[in-house]
């Protein structure tokens, strides 16, 4: 019976924000999720999406179920946004998408398609990545292990290690790669070494599966967000691609995003798109609407399409501007001479501080700044006004 069943363990990303909302401090600063914040740190819609929302109003569409695939307009654009509109790939419909339920459902669908076609295939994910991967793969019986990512030592990218594990993976493992804004440190591979990783995974007949929660994040241009995807298509490959529209659109609780699988042909990718198809059907029957609705318009309506990368850029801009703050700070106030210039060094929403799980709690409890237990912060959660006091925490808390 129920009576049997145990508690469940938070989410150790998610369960920073119940802590966090639990603390009655006014000084109290959420660093845990990753989700954007504005200088007074409160959640932000993005005036695109209103302006998309009420043309949507205007045009009295209805709530009728979409087909399985999802919305055709989103399918049709969220794939251009990825791959550029015209990217020959597209253009020989070698690419099957369908809509998910943001990055996390477009995961799940992809895990799902490996567990049924790749039985046995491995996935390996690298170390450390996002908590929630290793739960999707786990759920959906996909084998996983971990390629080395992050050298503490140079708080950089350890690419030696990592092109080691993926050398010495199984030929025909799915290589799960953070499109850009590692996920949680904030380290992404240079041009130079995606050709390498490229170079290997084709060598290795490995077939690369990104994850793009953040395009646009990043360095605040689509295009150049989308350049790691872009390179490996260019040279042929197949892959896997898991869209997400949280971030980058500030859609987080519209669950909107995209699986896109890239085929060796129009006919493979028929195919495939049926089986994407019969992997959804039994899980919700078909997404939601109303995000879709939005997503088509904001990329399909140029004026909205011009207005969203403004937005976009001054959201990457403010985060960006937060970054150098808190370095200037830090470097200001640490007169131990420590060179704390990897934290400009870091892309996207988090910075990877270093400090260690016992410091990150110690934080919480006297400084009441929340972050989670691997030592991550959302840069996108601290306003320029919170930078000092931030500084002082993490002093304070790395030397005593
Ligand atoms: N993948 C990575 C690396 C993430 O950081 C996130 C969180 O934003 C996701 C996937 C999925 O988020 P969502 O399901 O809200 O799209
Ligand atoms: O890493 C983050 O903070 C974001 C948000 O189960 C997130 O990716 C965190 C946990 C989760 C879903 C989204």
């Amino acid at each position: 019976q129920f009576e049997g069943i145990t508690m469940a363990p938070p989410d150790p990303i998610l369960g920073v924000s119940e802590a966090f909302k639990a603390d009655t401090n006014e000084l109290k600063l959420n660093l845990g999720v990753g989700a954007y914040r504005t200088e007074d740190l409160q959640p932000y819609v993005l005036n695109v999406v209103k302006k998309a929302e009420n043309l949507m109003l205007e045009r009295g569409e209805n709530k009728e179920y979409l087909p399985i695939e999802g919305l055709s307009a989103f399918n049709k654009v969220t794939s251009e946004l990825l791959f550029g509109a015209d990217n020959p790939v597209l253009q020989q419909q070698r690419v099957a998408t369908i809509q998910g339920l943001s990055g996390t459902g477009s995961l799940r669908i992809a895990a799902a398609l490996i567990e049924r076609y790749f039985p046995g295939s491995k996935v390996l994910i690298s170390s450390p990545t996002w908590g929630n991967h290793k739960n999707i793969f786990n759920d959906a019986r996909v084998p996983w292990s971990e390629y080395q990512y992050y050298d503490p030592r140079t708080v950089g990218l350890d690419f030696a290690g990592m092109i080691d594990d993926i050398k010495a993976a199984p030929e025909g493992s799915f290589i799960l790669l953070h499109g850009c804004a590692h996920n949680p440190t904030g380290i992404d591979p240079t041009p130079e070494q995606w050709e390498k990783i490229a170079d290997l995974i084709q060598e290795k007949n490995h077939i690369p599966f990104f994850d793009v929660a953040y395009q646009g994040f990043a360095s605040g241009s689509l295009d150049q967000d989308a350049s790691s995807v872009r390179l490996f298509a260019a040279r042929g490959m197949e892959l896997l691609v898991a869209q997400s529209y949280s971030k980058n659109l500030g859609l987080y609780g519209e669950r909107i995003g995209a699986i896109n699988v890239l085929c060796s042909s129009a006919d493979a990718a028929t195919r495939v798109k049926s089986q994407l198809k019969r992997l959804a059907r039994p899980m919700y029957s078909n997404p939601p609407i109303h995000g879709a609705r939005i997503v088509a318009n904001v990329i399909g309506i140029p004026e909205l399409f011009s207005e969203w990368k403004k937005e976009m850029e001054m959201m990457a801009g403010r985060i960006k501007s937060v970054r150098q703050k808190l370095y200037d700070s830090l470097s200001v106030k640490d007169k131990s001479g420590k060179d704390w210039s990897f934290i400009l060094k870091q892309i996207g929403m988090f910075s990877f501080t270093g400090l260690s799980k016992a410091q990150s709690e110690s934080i919480t409890n006297k400084w009441h700044v929340y972050m989670t237990k691997d030592g991550r912060i959302s840069l996108a959660g601290l306003s320029a006004a919170k930078c000092e006091y931030l500084a002082d925490a993490i002093i304070d808390t790395y030397y005593n």
